[in-house]
This record gives C-alpha cells, structure tokens and sequence, in this order.
C-alpha cells in the first residue's frame, strides 16, 4: 500500500501518473499549500526538505519526484516502465529522467520563483525571460529527439514520459508551449488518451481539452 503526499499539479502529478499506471493500491493525502502545510512538524518528519512530494511504501518515506517514479517502475517490472538492467535502453531512461528533473525542471522552477535565485527583486523579470528562453530550447530538443521514436526513450512507453507530461503542463505558458512543436505536441496528445493520464488529470482538476 502507497500513500502519494500531493498537491494538485504540484511535483506529484508526475508519481500520480505512475501510481495509476502500475495500478497500485494507493492512497492520497493532500498537503494543503495554501496552509503551509507542507512545512508543518508532521510533515517534516517524513519530508525534511519540506516539498511536494512524498511517497510512503509500508512506513517508509520518500521524497523527490524523479525518485519516486523511478522506484515505483522498478517496484512493478511487469508494467514495463522502466528497461531492465540488461537491456539497451536503460542508459537512456536514465540520461532522459535526469535531464528532465535536473535541468528542464530546474529552468521551470527558476522561471516560476525567480525571487529564490536573487537577493535584488528587480532582476527577477530578466530571470524570467532567461529561464523561458531555456526552457523553450529543452522543448526544441525534446522534439527533434522525439522525431524520430515514439516514446522518449525508444519505441516503448516508460516513466519519463509520464515525468515529461507532467512538466510540460507546467510549461504551457513559455513564449513557445510544448504544444506548439510539431513532434512534441504530438507526443503530449498521445499521451493524454493515456488511461492513467485521464484519471489523474480528472482527479487533479486539469482539462485536457487543449490535448484533444
Ligand atoms: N526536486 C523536488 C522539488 C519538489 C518541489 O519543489 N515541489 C514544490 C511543488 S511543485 C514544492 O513543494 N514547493 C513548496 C516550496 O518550495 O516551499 C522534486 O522533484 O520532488
């Protein structure tokens, strides 16, 4: 039995999705944002970095996101969502996870709270329109990677893709949206007639309509 500490959209759509892929016997439990409860005493205990998510697997915490997903696709090699040790496309799963919650996720965090990388609010609009150019350049490569294979990592789906929804909903105000690249818009609107996709979307109040 899991229990997923989540906030809607928050970093723990990513684990969601992967919960509902692997069909898990999961629970979720909100951390009110809006109350700070993510830096309450009880919380802390099972999170000392005081961030959204937490999963815990019979008693046992664990915290960020990219970690998470992969351990719950190693959890359930049946579902087949992350390559086994001997198989070719294992590097890639990890050199893709990485690159997405290293550097594609850390542009978009800097980009939404740009006053956590200065001590002058006043160059803040210039960190904004710094990240967003990065950002928009991870998208070029993410589609240019995807015009040629199905999924990010090859012809099967697997966890990053799932952790690359999840970032591109966070994206979706950049100059250049991920819809508005030709292979992965395409991508993204495959993904989001994803059964686990479906769900979680519903359950965390985001229209997919724009994927339609
Ligand atoms: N690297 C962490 C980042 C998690 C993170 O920053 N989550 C955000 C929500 S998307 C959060 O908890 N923010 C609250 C805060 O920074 O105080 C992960 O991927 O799990």
């Amino acid at each position: 039995m899991y229990q997923l500490y989540y906030y809607p959209l928050n970093a723990s759509m990513a684990p969601h999705f992967l919960l509902e892929a692997i069909n898990a016997d999961y629970e979720l439990v909100l951390v009110d944002r809006k109350q700070n409860s993510h830096k309450s005493a009880e919380y802390l205990s099972l999170n000392p970095a005081g961030r959204i998510p937490t999963l815990v697997t019979n008693g046992k915490a664990q915290f960020e996101s990219a970690a998470i997903c992969i351990q719950l696709a190693e959890n359930h090699p049946e579902c087949k969502l992350i390559p086994k040790l001997d198989e070719e496309a294992r590097p890639e799963f990890f050199q893709w996870m990485m690159y997405l919650t290293n550097t594609l996720q850390s542009q978009l965090m800097a980009y939404f709270y740009p006053q956590r990388q200065t001590i002058e609010l006043a160059h803040c609009d210039a960190i904004v329109a710094a990240q967003d150019l990065l950002i928009v350049e991870s998208f070029a490569l993410l589609d240019s990677t995807l015009a040629h294979r199905e999924y990010l990592i090859g012809e099967e789906l697997s966890a990053c893709d799932f952790y690359l929804f999840m970032l591109c909903v966070w994206g979706d105000e950049v100059t250049t949206p991920p819809l508005a690249f030709e292979h992965l818009g395409k991508h993204l609107k495959k993904l989001a007639t994803h059964q686990a996709v479906k769900t979680v979307c519903k359950k965390e109040g985001l229209s997919l309509d724009e994927y339609l």
